[in-house]
């Protein structure tokens, strides 16, 4: 998910570029605000914890762009692409070392775990905006 502070940074298509031409396939994409409701939903880990009413107040406060990518190892990968929660620890060359500097605006938000992928697909997007299909570029990206 692009944060709201990276769809106002119009870093939508910086982020969307970095997933695509690395291989991963795009499943479903919107642009959307966030209820209170879904935000808590999704951070519900993080209920009680002293950044949690802000964090709320973030990911409400406009439009987030919310997306489905899939590829081999794309968790682990994908994490490695977005780099360390804290953009200030954040290695150069990944979205976060790039072009953030600070924890509350961090700019995207990526899947942890297979688990949490899957929970996290099922809150965000109905099953008809998930687009099955196979890219023709298959052969030439997975031996
Ligand atoms: P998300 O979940 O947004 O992909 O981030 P991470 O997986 O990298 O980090 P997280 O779950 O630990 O934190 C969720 C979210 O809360 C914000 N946050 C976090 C914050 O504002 N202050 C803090 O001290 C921490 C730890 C940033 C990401």
């Amino acid at each position: 998910m692009v944060k709201p502070d990276g769809v106002q940074r119009n870093l939508v298509g910086e982020i969307i570029r970095r997933f695509e031409t690395k291989g991963f396939t795009l499943i479903g994409l919107k642009l959307m605000n966030v209820s209170k409701e879904l935000a808590e939903a999704h951070y519900g880990v993080h209920k009680g914890k002293p950044f949690f009413p802000g964090l709320i107040e973030f990911i409400t406060s406009g439009p987030v762009v919310a997306m489905v990518w899939e590829g081999n190892g794309i968790i682990a990968s994908a994490r490695k692409t977005i780099g360390a929660t804290n953009p200030l620890n954040a290695e150069p060359g990944t979205i976060r070392g790039d072009y953030g500097v600070t924890v509350g605006r961090n700019l995207i938000h990526g899947s942890d775990a297979p688990e949490t992928a899957q929970q996290e697909i099922a809150l965000w997007f109905k099953e008809e905006e998930l687009a099955n299909w196979q890219p023709t570029l298959t052969p030439w990206i997975y031996e």
